[in-house]
Order: structure tokens, then sequence, then C-alpha cells
């Protein structure tokens, strides 16, 4: 199974500001755990983060034919943009929505998600777990 996991704006930056709401994790080890996860689980993950809404769409619209499934956690864009939400309709992957804070008991603007529609289930607040949590996820939907 390949899954092609994508982050949005600022994740990059993770580890170095605001740990209470984010952790003390830096991308790069995420990525890492990430890589190891999956090669324990038989997955094969291509991981990608971008600044730009644009990139962001591309990199969706190159997973058809290409991944079995999609983990976005598109960061703020998750807030505002339609155009993830259409991109991710047009493939038509299972996708799985990842929040690393709890974005249900934060501001309300934060509650606003464009592209939950467009995804069969939603993690969020299990810190950075949560993308492994919904690799495994995708792994048993795919097996069922
Ligand atoms: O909780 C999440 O995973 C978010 O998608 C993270 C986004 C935020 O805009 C969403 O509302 C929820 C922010 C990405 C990381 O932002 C940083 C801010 C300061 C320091 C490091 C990263």
């Amino acid at each position: 199974m390949k899954l092609s996991i994508i982050n949005g704006p600022n994740l990059n930056l993770l580890g170095i500001r605001e740990p209470g709401i984010y952790g003390t994790e830096n991308y790069e080890s995420l990525c890492a755990r990430i890589r190891d996860f999956a090669q324990t689980r038989g997955i094969e993950a291509e991981i990608y983060q971008s600044n730009h809404e644009g990139d962001l769409v591309d990199r969706i619209q190159a997973a058809y034919g290409n991944a079995d499934g999609i983990v976005i956690n598109p960061g703020a864009y998750t807030h505002t943009s339609v155009a993830l939400l259409d991109a991710l309709k047009a493939v038509g992957l299972p996708a799985v929505e990842v929040h690393i804070s709890d974005v249900s008991a934060r501001e309300a603007f934060r509650q606003i998600s464009y592209v939950r529609e467009a995804c069969v289930a939603t993690i969020s607040g299990h810190g950075t777990d949560g993308y492994l949590e919904a690799m495994e996820l995708l792994l048993e939907r795919c097996r069922a």
C-alpha cells in the first residue's frame, strides 16, 4: 500500500515554538517516525510539505493513480481552502485529515474545516501520533 502524506504551511517549523500546542518533536523527527512506522506496517509512504496552497493542490492531484490513500494536515489552509477540498474530491482517494492540536478546543475559526467533507476520518488532538493512527486507519480500510 502506498500513502501520500501531505503537510501544509508552517508544519516544517514544528518543535521550534508553541510546544504547549504542537509538542516538542521537530519536523525531521516526525518524518523519521512516519517512515519507521510505514516500514513496520509494509506501507510505502511519500512525505511532502509546502507552505503554498497550489503546491498542495498539485501534490493531491499527483496522488491520483499513484497512491492508495492520503494523510493530510493542511495546516491553516484547513480553515480556508476550497481548492484543497476540490482537489481531494477530484482524486477521490480515501483521505484522513490530521491535526496535531485539538482544533475543536481552540479558536472558533479553527473549528471550520473545508477539507473534512472529502475525508473518511479526522484525527485531531493526538499529537504527532495522529499521523501514525491515520496511516493505520487507511491500512485497515484497504484490507477490509
Ligand atoms: O493542529 C494542527 O496540526 C494544525 O493543522 C496546525 C496548524 C494550524 O494552523 C491549524 O489550525 C492546526 C499550524 C501549523 C504549525 O504552526 C506552527 C506555529 C508555531 C510554531 C511551529 C509551528
